[in-house]
């Protein structure tokens, strides 16, 4: 036991030597490998193929980024710590897979605490400094962040009250959406975007709550049948580095990166703007019922909401105060 704990802790430093190594050379050409955790044709995916880009152009090439979508290197919920260790210098993760570390990464899951892109920006800028500080206590730099599309409930079923939710194998992402399924009675499962249209086609799930975007990446009408627009919150993701491989390259291509990162978030969450329309209508197109929320369905949601505000506000103390106060005065 202890001899092959030795052997996975020694194995484990030299994947981490190997990964910083390709960093340290800042003269020469460097080569990053960027997990993340969503597919080529998603728009955050996009917009990071153009970030990786920019950068190359930028760098004149002595920088380049590889990106590994869809958990291809690392699954999503190793992404972070793969970063952390070194093992890659750069990835995506969506920030509220952390929740479960520091409740300060959730605070763009609970519901209707922000759900407007208007409301999402303010509560984005109110957050950022804790953010950024919880991560840098972890070796780790936010670059930008980019948020999902409005969250809406996709089922097989018409949908009218909560009660209808009673029971149903719900599919999770995050510790929110896992708590807003318990507080609807629903049974939650997690599941990743790529998994999606398994889970669904074995019977592992038969709802969720997620964007437009998603639903249409995953051909959500093969497997479900009505949307509801419920707008009930806005995830963000975000795209972060390892502090000691930036603090490795040269200054030309920590300014390139950091230029490169602010352009990245303008076109992000304007793609994301776009993407809302789009791809509801992709949905539509494809058969799916897209429809408003019930009042009374929409009210049991609110509730639920404002179950899970008072639920995150204790469990992030002083740190939620701070957020929220901060939030009120944006
Ligand atoms: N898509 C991701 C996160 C939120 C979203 O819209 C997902 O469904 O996992």
């Amino acid at each position: 036991m202890l001899h092959s704990r030795r052997i996975s802790a020694v194995r484990l430093a030299a994947a981490a030597a190997i990964g910083l190594a390709g960093i340290a050379s800042a003269s020469a050409e460097t080569k990053w490998d960027m997990p993340t955790p969503y597919g080529d044709s998603n728009f955050h995916t996009m917009n990071i193929a153009e970030f990786a880009k920019d950068i190359s152009e930028k760098t004149g090439g002595s920088l380049t980024i590889q990106i590994h979508s869809a958990g291809s290197l690392f699954k999503h919920p190793e992404i972070k710590n793969a970063v952390r260790k070194g093992l890659a210098p750069i990835g995506e993760v969506l920030v509220s897979r952390l929740s479960n570390e520091d409740p300060v990464f959730g605070v763009d899951s609970v519901p209707f605490m922000a759900n407007s892109y208007d409301a999402a920006w303010k509560l984005y800028q109110a957050s950022k400094p804790l953010l950024e500080q919880k991560l840098e206590a972890q070796g780790l730099q936010l670059l930008f962040t980019v948020p999902w599309p409005p969250q809406g409930i996709y089922t097989k079923k018409e949908i009218n009250t909560i009660d209808d939710l009673k029971g149903l194998k719900f599919r999770a992402y995050n510790a929110a959406t896992e708590r807003l399924a318990q507080l609807a009675d629903a049974v939650p499962t997690q599941v990743e975007v790529p998994d999606l249209p398994t889970a669904f086609s074995t019977g592992r799930v038969e709802a969720m709550i997620t964007s437009p975007s998603t639903g249409a990446n995953s051909k959500a009408w093969d497997f479900l049948t009505h949307y509801y627009d419920t707008q009930a919150w806005l995830p963000k993701n975000m795209v972060f580095v390892n502090k000691a491989a930036f603090d490795g390259l040269a200054d030309a291509e920590k300014a390139a990166i950091l230029e490169a990162a602010a352009t990245a978030e303008t076109r992000g969450w304007e793609a994301s703007k776009t993407e809302t329309a789009e791809k509801t209508k992709v949905l539509a197109d494809n058969g799916i019922k897209v429809l408003e929320p019930s009042a009374e369905l929409q009210e049991a949601l609110k509730g639920i909401g404002a179950t899970m505000v008072s639920e995150w506000e204790a469990s992030a103390g002083d740190d939620g105060k701070a957020v929220v106060e901060a939030y009120s005065k944006q």
